[in-house]
Parts: C-alpha cells; structure tokens; sequence
C-alpha cells in the first residue's frame, strides 16, 4: 500500500467550522485555543514533545516524539477521533459520526506533520477524503500504544493522610481557593473546611459551592444528633464503627459532608481511616484477603418505614487496570452474608482482617470536630464513624449531606480550564 508521507502541509484555519470565524479556512486568525488543530475539546492539552515525524502503513500511523518516544494509532481510532463537522457536532462537541459509517479498513492516502505540528491525516476518497489535524497535545495525552491508562484519579498514598485545610470565607469568596482546596482534598481523600457559619444549611452551601447536592433516604440533607427513634444507629449516642455510607444504593454517594454545629458532649470524637491504602496494603501483603474482598460481593440493605433498599457490592472495588478505587463497607447495614457455602468461612475471615487493619492504629485517624468546623471526605475511600458519646453531657449536632464525585470533579476541571484560560490570554 502506498502511503503519501508529507512533513510540511498548508493548514486550514482550525476556526473554519466556528460561527465567529468568517475566514473559510484560510485565514491565520490565530483565535484556536490549541496551539495546532482544533480537538472540539474546551480543555487544553500542553505539549510535553513535538511530533518529528509521522508514518503510515495498512493498518496503522505510527508518531515519533523529539523526546525520543513513539506512539502508534489505529487507522480506525483516528477516524472515528476526527474532530471535524462531519463526525462532531460543531456545538455540542459530541460524536455524531455513527461506528459502522466508518469501514473496517479505513485508510489515509497520506500523512504528515501540518506547519503548526499537528499530525495531518488525509482520508482516502472513499472513506471522506477529508484531511483531519490532530493536535499534538491531545494525540499525546491520548496515546494507547505504550503509555499505561492514567488512573482515574491521582491519589496521594499515606498510611493516615493529612486532611486539605480550607477557610469558608475564602472558598466563598475565591474560585482560586475552591480549586486549590478541590486539588488536596481529590489527593488526600478528607479535608476540614474551618469558620463554617454558625447556622444550619450551611453544609448545603458548602456542597453547592462544588457540586449539586444528592438526596437520599435520609433526604436532601440530614441531622446527626442522638434521636428517641432513630432510622439509623448513627442517630444514637453508641459507638459508630468505621463505614462507608449508603452501600445500600447501587451507587454510593462519593463525598460526604458532616458541618459540626455543636460538639459540647463528651466523646463523640470523628474516626477515619483510608479504605484504599488498607486494600493497598492487602494486595501487597494479603493476596488471598484482597482477592476474596475484590470478587465475593455482600448484600446491604436499608429498611425504614418509607424504604427498601437492598445493593450488592465487593467490599474493595477495582477499575479495569485492577486497582482499588472503591470501599464498600457498613456493618450496620450489611445483610445476612449469602457467599457460597465453601466460600462463607474464607469471606468472614476475609471481612475480619479488613476490619482489624482499618481499625489499627496504623490507619486509624481520630480528631473531635469543634463547631465551626466541616468534615468533607470520600465516602468511597475513607471509612468514617465516630467514638461513643454522653448526651447528658452536652449537644452534639452534626448535618450532613452528599455529593456525587463526578459532579465535583466536573466542577474541578471547569476551574482548572478557568485558570489555564486566565493565565494563557
Ligand atoms: O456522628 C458522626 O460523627 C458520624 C455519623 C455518620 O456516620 C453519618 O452521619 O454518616
Ligand atoms: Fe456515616
């Protein structure tokens, strides 16, 4: 097969498919936010190499980086990654090009490194003839040939984190503070929010600031206080071991806020402990352990009055590269275990391990919330619970309410972009 392989080409206008741009592909208006080729992406992908040369043969184009580096994309990847007006939609930036429009053999008739060091791709006339520009920020922070899948997110690893610390009035008042304090807190897994106001609904207000509030059976927002009927046993006064909240639910809340409104019992003190380093610690250590809690699932379940809940999860959640991401644990709500038989003693076993590590005091994190403080944490990372504490001795009142971790992570990268935008204009 013989493939064209040009290192200069003449760039059309990466604006030529934008309302604002007038100049019909052949202007240098410069008004791309990418230094090479527009992606149809608001994020901004940096540069770490240049492409120094660029190759094709049948089934594949193959990139050398100036650092010495190479990457390899499938003919059909690139296609179906054209960011031009045929295959995504100019202003919804979503694919509208459908998987079987693109042949199985799909082929470019040449490729190249355009002037502005994008990767030019010409598609032969039966697959659409167009030219496709991939930027080099974006086709290297998109490699698959050699670079390992990042993880979904950078977690920073310690036996006991420290929590981010961030004030109210700056997070109020500072997109730059929310972002630097989403940045801790997304590494660390925990954080105290100090000077909250001295009123309810405050823990909402923090929430929104971030994200968008998800209710739940303990509706949108909920008081933790020691309670004549309580629908939970953390409405009580009693020890409340370490847990993840709401395993009860297909899909747990991610973040969890507790705004101590007052703490003046005694006792009462907040514990944490990071699930995934204890996994961690397991898949080094306790093969065996690890393997029973990342595939054996337990049932949890809910009951009040108004609900029925019941959800299976493995206690250890892993992504697809097979690492932990997720804990799902509360003893106060786990179900009668239903493993198989031959399984059921290896599970209990497996399930008393993982509770003695995250209570030890190598992972265990205690510290009594004063009023004024929040507690924010990954109820899919940390486990959380609280010491015994004495009513009679003074009011407790914590509220709460939960986020989902993709809503926050939304709200991170918009004022991660807002910045970048900020500082490169
Ligand atoms: O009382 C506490 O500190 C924690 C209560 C709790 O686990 C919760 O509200 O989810
Ligand atoms: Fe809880």
């Amino acid at each position: 097969m013989n493939i064209a392989v040009h290192t200069q080409f003449e760039t059309p206008c990466p604006k030529a498919r934008k309302t604002d741009c007038q100049c019909g592909g052949t202007c240098r208006c410069g008004q791309s936010t990418f230094g090479s080729a527009d992606m149809s992406d608001l994020r901004r992908y940096t540069q770490p190499a240049q492409i120094v040369a660029a190759s094709a043969d049948e089934s594949l184009v193959a990139i050398a980086w100036s650092d010495g580096t190479t990457d390899r994309f499938h003919h059909g990847w690139l296609r179906e990654n054209d960011p031009g007006p045929t295959s995504r939609h100019p202003h919804s930036r979503e694919r509208i090009v459908p998987p079987l429009s693109i042949r199985d053999d799909v082929r470019p008739v040449a490729v190249g490194i355009a002037a502005t060091g994008a990767l030019s791709v010409t598609w032969a006339e039966r697959d659409g003839g167009q030219t496709s520009l991939y930027d080099a920020g974006w086709l290297h922070a998109h490699s698959y040939s050699s670079r390992r899948q990042a993880p979904a997110r950078p977690v920073q690893k310690a036996d006991r984190p420290a929590p981010a610390t961030a004030r109210w009035d700056s997070l109020v008042r500072s997109q730059k503070s929310q972002r630097l304090w989403l940045d801790a807190y997304l590494a660390k897994g925990w954080s105290i929010v100090s000077g909250m106001p001295d009123e309810e609904g405050s823990a909402v207000a923090l929430g929104e600031l971030i994200g968008t509030i998800r209710s739940s059976n303990f509706g949108f927002s909920f008081d933790v206080k020691s309670k004549a009927e309580p629908i939970s046993n953390a409405y009580t006064a009693g020890f409340l071991p370490l847990h993840t909240d709401l395993p009860h639910y297909e899909m747990p809340p991610g973040l969890q806020i507790l705004h101590c409104l007052r703490n003046e019992a005694e006792g009462g003190e907040s514990l944490l402990s990071d699930g995934i380093a204890v996994a961690e610690l397991l898949r080094r250590e306790e093969r065996e352990v690890f393997d029973i809690l990342t595939t054996v699932t337990v049932p949890y379940r809910f009951q009040d009055a108004e609900s029925e809940y019941l959800a299976r999860h493995t206690i250890i959640e892993c992504d697809g590269n097979g690492d932990p991401v997720y804990i799902n644990w509360s003893n106060s709500t786990m179900a009668p275990l239903d493993a198989h038989f031959d399984t059921m003693p290896a599970l209990r076993a497996a399930i008393r391990r993982f509770v003695s590590l995250i209570d030890s005091p190598r992972f265990l994190i205690e510290r009594k919330l004063t009023a004024g403080e929040a507690l924010v944490f990954d109820n899919r990372r940390m486990l959380h619970g609280r010491a015994a504490f004495r009513p009679e001795t003074g009011v407790r009142h914590l509220q709460g309410c939960y986020l989902d971790t993709s809503d926050v992570l939304s709200r991170y990268e918009v004022l991660k972009r807002r910045s970048e935008a900020a500082h490169s204009s």
